[in-house]
């Protein structure tokens, strides 16, 4: 195998790595004695010294918060197995609008995966333990468990690559439908410390800490996900994703946000929450 070919396959691999707390010197070593050749394990040195996904990484195993603005420095992100366009990013809410995180293909393949189990959304209940049906929220919705198919599992290991952010901390992809007519009011993704039921949630995996929608569909007329208190409002654009994160559960972060009412058309999209912990 060349050397310029198997990058991507090496990054992630030393991204597993440093994850794992390994310095880049036990990576390589580790990486000899699984039967790597000498010149792989040259360019994996040169990728731990100067990738910026590398020691990104390697600051993991805590619960900090997730800094997409310190790799935020080019127009583009490298994603494990694909370069993603910055389209915007934002300080408060932390934010950063990312092109082609999914090709049309995977958007299409999840649709049609998730489209038999789709169930009315719920969400988690207000004043008592457990979830209920919300008139805030008018969509359709499913989990996928994590890496259930190739295709979640691609789009799982992509995520990890391109937030340096251990795959075990995530949940699994919930994929929404919603129809003209159907939306989702402002809310906030953390689970409020101040709700009865929140302790309990927060015992597998703690706080959610960000969230990436990745935009499954166009949609013809509305939709667009909204984040009032900074008056921005993304359209979905099939492929393309929003990554918010939120280093504290508290309004001050920035990230109250919402789905506006889809007037015209179908939106789908997938969300993938990341937990301070491991979420199993
Ligand atoms: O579909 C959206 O745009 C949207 C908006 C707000 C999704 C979520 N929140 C979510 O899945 O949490
Ligand atoms: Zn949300």
């Amino acid at each position: 195998m060349s050397v310029d070919g198997i990058t991507a396959e090496l990054r992630h691999w030393l991204t597993q790595q440093a994850l794992a707390g390994q310095t880049d010197l036990q990576s390589i070593a580790a990486m000899l004695a699984s039967g790597w050749g000498q010149e792989d394990a040259v360019r994996a040195l040169q990728i731990f010294q100067t990738d910026e996904a590398i020691p990104e990484a390697k600051r993991q195993g805590m619960p900090e918060p997730i800094r997409p603005d310190a790799q935020l420095n080019s127009g583009t992100l490298w994603a494990g197995d694909r370069e993603v366009r910055v389209l915007l990013t934002m300080r408060t809410p932390r934010l950063v609008v990312l092109g082609g995180l999914l090709s049309d293909e995977e958007c299409d393949t999840l649709i049609a995966t998730s489209a038999l189990r789709m169930v009315r959304s719920e969400t988690i209940a207000t004043n008592r333990e457990g979830v209920e049906f919300n008139p805030a929220r008018t969509s359709d919705g499913m989990f996928y468990a994590r890496g259930e198919n190739e295709i979640v599992q691609r789009i799982e290991d992509r995520l990890e690559a391109l937030l340096a952010w251990p795959l075990e901390h995530g949940e699994g992809l919930q994929v929404l439908h919603y129809r003209a007519g159907a939306e989702y009011q402002p809310h906030f993704d953390y689970f409020n410390p101040e709700h009865p039921g929140t302790p309990e949630i927060l015992q597998r995996g703690g706080q959610r800490l960000a969230t990436v929608v990745m935009y499954l569909s166009n949609v013809t007329a509305g939709g667009a996900t909204i984040f009032p208190d900074a008056g921005l409002e993304i359209m979905p654009v099939k492929g393309n994703a929003v990554f918010f994160s939120y280093d504290r559960p508290h309004p001050s972060t920035g990230t109250l946000h919402g789905g506006a009412l889809v007037l015209t058309g179908h939106k789908w999209v997938a969300t993938k929450w990341l937990r301070e912990g491991i979420f199993d």
